[in-house]
């Protein structure tokens, strides 16, 4: 009879002793919780993202009340069962109401988790009835963008200068976020987003707009976002895909509706203004200096990565173009190289991604840089009767 009183009275003390605690440190995390805030998934510009929130949240409470009520449970009963206060332990075996709870609980928890959950998941799947397409091409290492009922198409390129790359200059506010020309798309309409590859799989990864899509050659998947709020929205490539992988950036402009007829437009107006710019920079020549201005840039923004700003390559992967037996060779194979590529390298086709003039130019400056000196000018003209 003493002995269990006095048990009674250190299970009791022990309960308080675990409650305390939970609450000491439940007070201590408090001050965190606005840190937490900063690592918490972001609430992003759709209903769906909102959505994708809140499950999380949910789901989050539930882990936390279920973890402390079992480490609150294990903790009570290592120390009021412990050893030396009984040293004989009880010995009883099966209880059926405590198996049905234990079993019948947890169900409940999953069922009530997992049925908005597959209820977001069925939505994000149904792409229908959408308002305009885009197919979305992942490409080593830069993003196509195509229209499909416009027909407007275009490389999204990271704009970040290779200088802050390399460190030559301070790194930008969106360092690696920024493109030369973003995603536009209308807000509050059904966008559907149909991914596929050129090369190898990438994943196109909007955060705000609750979309991340792989990205797989040969296959087109597909998914979609209706964005409220117009803004720009960042992201990148989430699917490691080569050297490049960090390099290639998803910026996402959200227009208000009659803007982005504007924006449709203007678009049309520009891909004409490149057509006619085109048959007048292959309409007379260009001289060295001019090229290998341009070539510089081309160079910098397309070629640097791989072959470094110096030409000096990396290994035999990236091969140096100082010295370089193509780059001094005949200017068919090179032009050949740069416009077509190299099967089974990382080394692109250039053709369908730059202007003739650029391409002369780029071709110009390797010719006559990083010690090499041809003293050749490959024209706008020789690049177009190439094609
Ligand atoms: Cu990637």
């Amino acid at each position: 009879m003493h002995a269990a009183v006095r048990q009674g009275g250190i299970g009791v003390r022990a309960l308080r002793l675990t409650l305390g605690l939970a609450a000491a440190s439940l007070w201590c995390l408090l001050p965190r919780m606005a840190l937490a805030v900063t690592f918490d998934l972001r609430e992003g510009a759709t209903e769906m993202s909102r959505r994708i929130q809140s499950l999380h949240h949910m789901s989050l409470g539930v882990c936390v009340v279920v973890g402390i009520i079992v480490f609150g449970a294990m903790a009570y009963s290592v120390v009021a069962h412990r050893r030396s206060r009984r040293p004989t332990p009880a010995r009883f075996h099966e209880n059926t109401l405590v198996e049905i709870a234990w079993t019948a609980v947890p169900a409940l928890i999953i069922v009530g988790m997992a049925v908005p959950a597959t209820m977001a998941l069925v939505e994000i799947e149904d792409s229908t009835d959408a308002d305009l397409s885009i197919v979305v091409t992942g490409s080593q290492w830069k993003w196509h963008y195509r229209y499909l009922e416009s027909g407007i198409a275009f490389y999204s390129n990271k704009a970040t200068p290779q200088a802050q790359i390399d460190n030559l200059e301070p790194k930008g506010e969106h360092y690696l976020l920024d493109v030369d020309q973003p995603l536009v798309l209308p807000a509050n309409r059904k966008v559907r987003f149909l991914t596929t590859s050129d090369d190898v799989i990438h994943s196109w990864w909007a955060p705000d707009l609750a979309v991340k899509q792989d990205a797989i050659p040969g296959f087109i998947n597909e998914t979609w976002a209706r964005t409220e709020r117009p803004g720009m929205y960042r992201g990148q490539c989430a699917e490691l895909c080569g050297k490049g992988h960090a390099f290639m950036p998803v910026v996402v402009e959200v227009l208000p509706e009659e803007e982005f007829g504007a924006w449709i437009n203007g678009q049309r107006q520009a891909m004409e203004g490149a057509s006619a710019a085109a048959v007048a920079a292959r309409s007379r020549d260009w001289s060295m200096d001019e090229l290998l201005q341009r070539g510089e840039k081309i160079f910098l923004d397309n070629c640097a990565e791989c072959h470094q700003r110096d030409g000096s390559g990396q290994g035999s992967k990236y091969p140096a173009l100082a010295a370089s037996d193509i780059v001094n060779g005949p200017i068919e194979g090179h032009l050949d190289r740069v416009m077509n590529g190299k099967a089974d390298t990382e080394m692109q086709a250039w053709a369908p991604q730059l202007s003739d003039l650029d391409l002369a130019a780029v071709i110009t400056y390797e010719r006559n840089s990083f010690g090499n000196d041809t003293g050749d000018v490959v024209q706008p003209m020789t690049v177009y009767r190439t094609r």
